[in-house]
């Protein structure tokens, strides 16, 4: 991925700029009981994978191509043409995100350049329309989700490199020899009608995961009547905005992109951290779309310790693969997934249906809890005693994972708990302290 500048515009300004001031902000603010719901399931759910798939899978070189080499649209359209993952298969897809623990997907109905992975009837320039595939593979997805208990988002952009109403052009998509002209508002009744066809036949979505908003700071995106449309048609349907600003009204989860709430090493993750549920976007080697050169990959046990960081913080982990065009799964992507499903396997319960602990996440480690019951996850400590600043409930036992209980020291100055003789090196070695709330 790259993409030029810092976006540093202030949410408030943004507000205005794209329709959600006055009756429309404050109209947006009520959160009815089954949005509440969703939230507090994608609190629980903690682990996800994203899908970056398209026409540019084809080229191997990232979800950008089309833009970092400048393709123009009929060159690119011929490319589109060509796009027939015979190999695809959504079972497969589903069962090894369901292997991992993960407990929802987030796939691209529609990247920057424009093409729709689904079956549009506002658009010819589709999967069902433009190729000899056949085949409408977000309904299939949609069809296994439901049948092995995975939610489904389509993550869906709102800028795109090939539409000619996207007029006047943003930063990107200069290069792809559209005529000079358009119309907006046009573009965005073609933006509401796809979203209105994802939201109506592929059953109950988890929600839309919006992007490319920053393409055009200062344009209207008439935002408050897109939001309402998608609350309208799917009143549990959660809107993940991935535009880096503090969120706005109607949105449910605040999303960070390859990093975690609060750090800030991509360079546009400046935003402070809000009441709503959190997530971390993570590439598991350096690209979103399929890379053929790209094997920086990250280790299984760096995406564990990632993991269990974001619970920390009470953040999900979305975890992203980049599909081959024939509809495989590169193997090192499995592979490090079902690491991952067999740790995930043993201390899911260490994360999943969690929020973040008492004690702030540090570089030793983190905490997350459920209920009366306290995780401290140990991820770089290797001397024989932990050292815990105090928290405030009464432990009453402190055990490893694996049950072994073990000694422990708290007063007002903190936690001591004795770990014994240094033992192989864990991932992430859990500790569990059972504890009793002061105030009962
Ligand atoms: O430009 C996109 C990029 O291709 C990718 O989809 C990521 C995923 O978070 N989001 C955008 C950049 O913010």
């Amino acid at each position: 991925m790259s993409r030029g500048g810092g976006r540093t515009v202030r949410a408030v300004m943004w507000s205005a700029a794209i329709g959600l001031s006055g009756p429309a902000l404050r109209a947006q603010e009520v959160v009815p009981p089954e949005r509440q719901a969703s939230r507090e399931w994608f609190r629980d759910a903690k682990f996800g994978l994203f899908i970056h798939w398209g026409v540019y899978s084809l080229l191997g070189d990232g979800e950008w191509v089309m833009q970092n080499r400048s393709i123009p649209v009929g060159r690119y359209e011929w490319l589109a043409a060509t796009f027939n993952p015979v190999k695809f298969d959504a079972r497969e897809w589903v069962s090894l995100a369901k292997a991992a623990g993960m407990r929802y997907i987030t796939i691209t109905a529609r990247h920057h350049d424009g093409f729709s992975m689904f079956d549009s009837r506002v658009t010819r320039y589709d999967i069902m329309d433009w190729t000899g595939f056949g085949r409408d593979p977000l309904k299939e997805l949609a069809a296994e989700c439901a049948r092995q208990g995975l939610r489904l988002f389509f993550y869906y952009s709102q800028l795109d490199w090939h539409h000619p109403d996207y007029y006047p052009r943003g930063r990107t998509g200069r290069a792809t020899g559209r005529p000079e002209g358009g119309q907006w508002e046009r573009y965005l009744d073609f933006m509401d009608s796809q979203l209105e066809e994802l939201l109506t036949g592929y059953g109950a979505l988890g929600g839309i995961w919006f992007d490319g908003m920053w393409d055009k700071p200062d344009a209207d995106w008439r935002l408050a009547r897109t939001y309402a449309l998608v609350h309208r048609l799917q009143p549990a349907a959660l809107i993940v905005p991935n535009h880096h600003l503090a969120p706005l009204p109607g949105e449910d989860v605040q999303t960070f992109e390859q990093d975690l709430p609060g750090a800030n090493t991509a360079g546009f993750n400046t935003t402070t951290i809000g009441s709503l549920p959190l997530e971390t976007s993570l590439t598991m080697n350096r690209s979103w779309g399929f890379s053929l050169t790209d094997t920086a990959y990250k280790s299984a046990d760096e995406i564990i310790r990632t993991l269990v960081r974001a619970a920390g913080s009470g953040a999900n982990l979305l975890l992203n693969i980049g599909p081959r065009p024939d509809g495989t799964i590169p193997p090192e992507s499995v592979e490090r997934l079902g690491r991952v499903g067999a740790w995930m396997r043993d201390h899911g319960a260490s994360v999943q249906g969690t929020r973040a602990g008492p004690i702030p996440p540090r570089d030793w480690g983190v905490t997350t809890m459920r209920g009366d019951t306290v995780f401290v996850h140990i991820l770089d400590w290797h001397d024989p005693v932990l050292a815990l600043p105090p928290i405030e409930p009464r432990i009453l036992r402190a055990k490893r994972w694996s049950g072994e209980a073990l000694s422990f020291a708290q007063s007002t100055d903190g936690i001591t708990i004795r770990l014994g003789p240094r033992r192989p090196a864990e991932v992430d070695a859990v500790i569990v302290l059972e504890t009793s709330r002061r105030d009962r």
